[in-house]
């Protein structure tokens, strides 16, 4: 079974070879590819990405010139995608690549539908980060899990796996204008088996966050606008 990677980028090219090396040396006998779905960074990220793809005949690269936004990204690198098993990753190497193999195991072959990387299970962790930066991210996962009825603990990772036709199958129904496409994922595919797998998140290892007040803003708006399409339904029965 082979797994597509999908890493969305702006502005990551000091990354990509590190990337590409560490997520090598976890998948050792995988069949895997990477797709760095870049929006046409000024840093020329996407002309990075293709460097190191000339070498190395896993990497693909779309560099996206239109509609840019992280979930757009995401969709169309899932799309694009040619392994039966799709994965999200930041570039930025927070997203411990270790876990990988866990994850595949999950859907692969224990037909979990969402394998979630986790930083709020036993044994999972926010790592270097400050009491500033854990009590928003707190406030932001318990509004998630309230409003949506989510039972996972972290419903915000930006870390998660699963088949790509399943994927597809809900693909239609996606806005994507958030900055958090597991929520909407997890929205519309309900009801779902995830199973959350322990990791330590990491300091970004090269350039800046694109975490701004707008994309905070953008997500507040994603909740609310997933919360009405909730609407009178009942809570969306998830399996965990
Ligand atoms: N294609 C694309 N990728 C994006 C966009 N915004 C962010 N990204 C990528 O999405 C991933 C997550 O963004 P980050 O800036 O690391 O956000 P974060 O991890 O919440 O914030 P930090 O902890 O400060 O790094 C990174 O790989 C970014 O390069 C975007 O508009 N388009
Ligand atoms: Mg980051």
């Amino acid at each position: 079974m082979k797994l597509s990677l999908i890493t969305p980028t702006c502005n990551e090219a000091e990354n990509i070879s590190r990337l590409v090396e560490e997520v090598g040396r976890c998948l050792a006998g995988v069949d895997y590819e990477i797709i760095i779905a870049d929006d046409n960074s000024p840093d020329d990220t996407w002309r990075e990405a293709e460097r190191v793809a000339q070498g190395n005949p896993r990497i693909r690269v779309l560099r996206r010139t239109a509609d840019p936004g992280l979930t757009r990204s995401v969709i169309d690198g899932f799309t694009m995608a040619s392994g039966d098993i799709v994965a999200c990753m930041d570039a930025d190497l927070q997203h411990d690549p270790v876990i990988l193999p866990q994850m595949l195991q999950a859907v692969a072959d224990r037909g979990v539908d969402i394998a979630i990387g986790s930083r709020y299970v036993k044994g999972g962790s926010t790592g270097t980060w400050k009491f500033v930066r854990r009590v928003p991210s707190w406030a932001a996962t318990k509004l998630a899990q309230l409003m949506l009825g989510v039972k996972i603990r972290d419903p915000l990772s930006g870390y998660f796996m699963l088949r790509r036709d399943r994927f597809m199958r809900i693909r239609e129904r996606l806005k994507g204008s958030g900055f958090k496409i597991l929520l909407e994922i997890v929205a519309n595919a309900a009801p779902c088996t995830m199973e959350e797998i322990p990791y330590t998140f990491r300091p970004r290892l090269a350039g800046r966050s694109k975490l701004t007040r707008r994309v905070v803003l953008a997500y507040l708006i994603q909740l609310w606008q997933l919360w009405r399409a909730q609407g009178a339904q009942p809570r969306r029965g998830e399996r965990t």
